[in-house]
C-alpha cells in the first residue's frame, strides 16, 4: 500500500478528524503540517490537490479527497468495513447522519464561540455572538444528550465513524468557557472516547 498522506496542521478539528480516523484503524500514513502558521495552501501544488485551499487533503495512492467528513467516510470505507464503516445501511445512515448534522447544524455555532474565544484578541472579541451562539448550540447538545441515553455510540454499541466528527466537537466545545446545560449521556460518550488512545493522541491537544 502506498503511504496515505495527509496535509494539514494538528490543532485543527477537521484535519484531527481524520488523525483519530487514522489512529483507530492503525494505518500507515505522513501527516504534512500545512495551514495556519505552516502556510502551503496558496499554492499552485496544493491548488492541484484541493481546490478550495482548504485542510484537510489526503492523498491515498492515486485517490485525493478533501472535505473532513468525505475524507473520514473514505478512510472507513476502505479500510474500516464492520468497524468504523458499518455494513447494514440502516446502521450506516444513522452514523451518517450525525456526521451531517455536525457539520450542517453544530459547525456553524461552534466556530463564532471558538473563533471569538480563542482566535481573537479581548478587545475585538464580538461577545453577543458568542452568546447567541452559546445558548444555540447548548440546545443541539441536548439532542445528541437524548440520542445518546438510548445507545452507548452514536450509531449503536461499538464506535464508528458517526463518533468521529461529534467527539472531535466535544472536545473543543469542553474546553471553551462558555455556558453549558447538563448533558450527562454526552458527557458518558465523552468520558469513552477519552479513553481511546487514538483520541488522546490527535484530539485531545491544547485548542488553539
Ligand atoms: N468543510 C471543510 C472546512 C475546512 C476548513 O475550513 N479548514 C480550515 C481549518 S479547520 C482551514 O483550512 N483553514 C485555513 C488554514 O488553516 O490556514 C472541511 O470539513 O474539511
Amino acid at each position: 500500500m502506498t503511504e496515505l498522506a495527509i496535509w494539514g496542521r494538528p490543532n485543527s478539528i477537521n484535519v484531527q478528524k481524520v488523525m483519530w480516523t487514522v489512529g483507530e484503524l492503525a494505518l500507515p500514513h505522513q501527516r504534512i503540517d500545512a495551514g495556519g502558521p505552516f502556510g502551503h495552501l496558496d499554492t499552485a501544488e496544493y491548488a492541484r490537490l484541493n481546490p478550495n485551499r482548504k485542510i484537510p487533503t489526503i492523498v491515498d495512492g492515486e485517490t485525493v479527497v478533501w472535505e473532513s467528513n468525505a475524507c473520514v467516510r473514505y478512510l472507513a470505507a476502505k479500510y474500516g468495513r464492520g468497524s468504523l464503516w458499518p455494513e447494514d445501511p440502516g446502521e450506516r445512515s444513522l452514523a451518517d447522519r450525525w456526521m451531517d448534522w455536525q457539520l450542517a447544524e453544530l459547525q456553524p455555532l461552534l466556530h463564532p464561540i471558538f473563533w471569538n474565544l480563542v482566535r481573537t484578541p479581548p478587545e475585538r472579541r464580538d461577545m453577543d455572538a458568542v452568546h447567541r451562539a452559546a445558548a444555540r448550540i447548548g440546545s443541539l447538545w441536548q439532542i445528541l444528550d437524548r440520542h445518546l441515553a438510548e445507545r452507548r455510540f452514536v450509531a449503536g454499541d461499538q464506535l464508528t465513524m458517526g463518533d468521529i466528527p461529534l467527539g472531535c466537537a466535544v472536545w473543543r466545545y469542553q474546553n471553551l468557557r462558555v455556558e453549558k446545560p447538563d448533558l450527562p449521556h454526552v458527557g458518558r460518550w465523552f468520558g469513552e472516547l477519552q479513553q481511546r488512545p487514538a483520541y488522546r493522541t490527535h484530539v485531545m491537544l491544547p485548542v488553539t
